[in-house]
């Protein structure tokens, strides 16, 4: 790639980084080269990076503070970053440098990122999402800190023993983390339980919290450089501590076991991630979890302001403070920012209301009602007597406002309320506080103004806006495709890499004979990476030369992994009953962690995996196909897999995807998508035109209407279609290799009679079976024609620009935040 204009001499650059390597493995480790570990060449070329990292950070910090301007504290309980080291590398515009000097010591980067523990604090879109999001911020130069909680432990490590999901511990702290500083002078103080004494002796109002337990709250700071950018922004990561190890005054006054419940509580707050995605329990640590880092992140907020602007009164901070909420999971910081301007900086209510509503903003990642949060209001009350008066006040006020609008319209009202049947309602908190909402992609934010909140958007119809999610082009085209990365910027120049609209210009390359040559070379290269990958750690060997196919996302009911593996079992069948049937050789991948708690999501892998190994039992059926589920789906396997990809499944159930950003990523790297007209597939189908994707199924409308009207009867479909039938009945008939006849019989079951008062197949996986088959049979088809597949999958690469978190960032900049960037002076 070119040399930036802020890269100094590459070849004194070069010279540089050897002597720092060295250097580091010297004084940190006290080894030469020649002696060096891994893990410890890792480290030492980490620092090195570092210190590069150190430099923009403290310039950016100077220069952040001079300027006064408004700055965003995107709140979120995951930040899913991946690892940092090469991202960094090639953010800081020094792959080139890195590459030569690395290549003088004898060290291979490619091996030494092996040794990157991998940060897993996500679980899935939302989480990477944010890190999408950060990396773009400091890209733009936007003044922003991403704030998130240090879990000791992320997202569990997923393991398979005999077909079926087995959790193991993230311990990806045990070695160290280079990247991270704590800063402990901004340490906070958290307060749980106890009670509240409202003292009015004073003739004013004064809130008294006693009997409380205290955690603190440990900040440390990842530094997130943007790219070709002077700008470093913060991740700060909330670690929980107990106050002392052992609160001696407790103790001494006989308060034992409140003194070891507080050592206790520290302990366990920041300890794992919670494994759900798409799904809300009302568990009590988990609500301790989001006070935690909501209350130390705005009593900072409140601190810093204050330090930066000492002669503004917090009426006005919103002049200077956005924070963003990441979904409801930091919803707290509401009544947090209320409690902090009311009893600590004495505004009065309507002020610190006002206050408020400007500051927040608010982004809605599902319609499903069961990741809604709803939290028992006595557990509410108990943790957080404070929070509650406070939520208990905005909640009547807004009621109140309500009847002003709806007078005597109690439905209305009590569907509208933040409190009602003992539960608090925090969608409903966020929208009423919120002076912005979002959905992530058009047909999501429709579905929210028109549906699940219609009443708000009547309320105020410009409060709900649509803004489509994107995924950054540094991590996803220039870290993981190198060779896409490079074919482009030959074709087109650099600057799409900051611009990626200028990926349009690559449209007429589609019909260039030879750049379409090139272009299949780069995947063919990228399938046999992944190949090799899978032999070295699998064992597994794989057709480079058959289609990959791949559905790689968390497992769920509504994103129907279950439809593409009984779409397997049909081309098994087929092949069966006629050994020269018409299929084109393929190999299904499939990538999926489960919630521990999730049966039906952890019987969908045993299926898979008995399909796999029936596949693989029949000498005629694996000549054509073949099933690979990789485990421990993570960042950093999708960056080998996603460039791999020909055909991305993207075949949720319409209405029920906000938006997806797998499906943004496969389509950067070329692949083709098979997909439903679910969330941001929609705008992926309007934007090159629909004979560039192969879309199927029932769409939004029809689903929600077939659900509502009850006029879905998944037990027909089974009577009339033959072909689904007989897949169908593989699941409970024995064909399937498993430990116990019924094994699947759950499965069967809830496609075909519902279980527990739910209907039948409520995601309509046998509705949309034959429309799916027959999807399936038109990528085949066009899939033989090689120049027309590669010519398509030009196109999808070409028209994946929209589809940057940059152009999100800067929507989300335009439409609610309104910073502005940094200016940083070149040296
Ligand atoms: F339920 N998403 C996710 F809305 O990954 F909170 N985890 C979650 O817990 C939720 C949503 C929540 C995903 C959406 O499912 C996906 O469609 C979307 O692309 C992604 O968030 C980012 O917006």
């Amino acid at each position: 790639m070119d040399i930036k204009r802020n890269q100094p001499d590459l070849q004194a650059r070069k010279e540089q980084i050897i002597s720092e390597v060295i250097g580091k493995l010297r004084r940190h480790f006290g080894r030469t080269l020649e002696e060096a570990t891994p893990s410890q060449l890792y480290k030492a070329v980490a620092m090195t990076v570092r210190d590069a990292i150190m430099e923009k950070w403290t310039a950016t910090r100077k220069a952040r503070v001079q300027q006064q301007k408004k700055r965003l504290y995107y709140l979120s309980v995951e930040f899913l970053i991946g690892r940092s080291l090469v991202n960094n590398i090639i953010n800081l515009c020094q792959d080139e440098a890195y590459r030569q000097a690395l290549e003088e010591l004898g060290v291979d980067l490619a091996e030494i990122e092996q040794s990157e523990p991998e940060p897993s604090l996500g679980n899935g879109g939302l989480g990477r999402l944010a890190a999408c999001f950060m990396d773009s911020l400091a890209t733009l130069g936007l003044p922003a800190m991403g704030c998130g909680i240090r879990y000791e432990y992320g997202l569990f490590r997923q393991k398979i023993v005999d077909g079926s999901q087995v959790e193991m511990p993230d311990n990806w702290l045990d070695d160290g983390n280079v990247w991270e500083v704590p800063n402990l002078d901004d340490q906070m103080e958290v307060h749980f339980g106890g009670q509240i004494e409202e003292d009015w002796s004073s003739g004013q109002l004064h809130i008294r919290h006693t009997g409380y337990h205290t955690v603190i709250a440990v900040p440390y700071d990842i530094p997130i450089s943007g790219y070709d950018s002077d700008v470093a922004l913060s991740l700060r990561l909330w670690s929980a501590r107990a106050p002392q190890q052992l609160d001696m005054s407790l103790f001494s006054r006989g308060e034992y076991a409140r003194a070891a419940e507080e050592a206790e509580l520290a302990q366990t707050i920041s300890k794992v991630l919670y494994p759900e995605d798409n799904h809300q329990e009302g568990k009590m640590l988990r609500l301790q979890q989001h006070y935690f880092f909501t209350s130390a992140t705005i009593q900072y907020i409140v601190k810093d302001f204050k330090k930066r602007y000492p002669h503004m009164p917090l009426t006005r901070l919103h002049e200077k403070v956005a924070i963003h909420i990441n979904d409801t999971h930091p919803a707290l910081a509401i009544p947090e920012l209320m409690r902090i301007l009311l009893d600590q900086e004495g505004l009065s209510w309507e002020d610190a209301w006002q206050v408020t509503r400007n500051c927040f903003a608010y982004t809605n990642h599902t319609v499903m009602s069961e990741a809604l949060e709803r939290w028992p209001l006595q557990m509410f009350r108990e943790l957080l007597p404070r929070i509650h008066m406070i939520t208990n006040a905005i909640n009547e006020q807004y009621c109140h406002d309500l009847w002003e609008i709806y007078p005597n319209d109690f439905g209305k009202i009590s569907y509208m309320s933040i409190i009602a049947y003992d539960q608090v309602r925090m969608a409903n908190l966020a929208l009423a506080m919120s002076h912005k909402v979002n959905g992530v992609s058009q047909l999501h934010a429709d579905i929210l103004r028109k549906d699940l909140f219609a009443d708000w958007a009547r309320t105020e119809p410009d409060k709900i806006i649509g803004i489509t999610n994107g995924v950054t082009i540094r991590r996803w085209c220039v870290k993981a495709n190198p060779g896409l990365t490079d074919l482009i910027t030959e074709a087109i120049g650099p600057d799409w890499i900051k611009d990626a609209d200028q990926l349009q210009k690559l449209i007429p390359f589609a019909a260039d004979a030879a750049f379409c040559e090139r272009f299949r070379r780069v995947k063919a290269e990228n399938k046999a990476r992944l190949s090799n990958y899978i032999a070295s750690k699998m064992d597994i060997k794989v057709d480079p030369g058959s289609l990959f196919d791949c559905q790689a996302k968390r497992l769920h009911e509504y994103k129907r992994q279950l439809l593409n593996a009984l779409h397997i079992l049909y081309l098994y069948r087929r092949l069966k009953e006629d050994p020269a049937a018409n299929i084109e050789k393929r190999t299904f991948f499939f990538a999926a962690k489960a919630s521990p708690g999730y049966y039906r999501a952890k019987e969908i892998i045993r299926l898979i995996h008995a399909v796999k190994v029936l596949v693989e039992s029949d000498p005629v059926v694996r000549e054509k196909l073949q099933v690979v589920f990789l485990p421990n789906y993570c960042v950093s396997l999708a960056e080998v897999l996603i460039p791999a990809a020909e055909l991305s499944e993207q075949i949720s159930t319409a209405g029920k995807e906000a938006s997806g950003t797998s499906n943004m990523k496969f389509m950067l790297n070329g692949a083709l998508t098979i997909g439903t007209l679910d969330g941001a597939n929609v705008e992926m189908a309007q934007l090159m035109g629909g004979e560039n994707i192969f879309i199927f199924g029932r769409k939004a409308q029809e689903v929600e209407n077939m659900l509502r009207n009850k006029l879905y009867h998944a037990g027909e479909l089974y009577e009339t279609n033959r072909a689904l039938k007989n897949v169908l009945d593989m699941l409970v008939d024995g064909s399937l290799p498993a430990d116990h006849p019924r094994q699947f019989s759950d499965l069967y079951q809830s496609l075909l009679f519902g279980d527990g008062g739910n209907i039948a197949d409520p995601y309509l996986v046998l509705d949309d079976f034959a429309p799916y088959a027959e999807a399936q049979e038109e990528v085949q088809r066009v899939y033989r024609d090689t120049q027309e597949w590669t010519r398509r999958a030009v196109l999808n690469t070409a028209h994946a620009g929209f589809f940057s978190s940059d152009r999100t960032i800067q929507e989300y900049n335009e439409r609610i935040w309104h910073l502005e960037p940094i200016q940083m002076e070149r040296e």
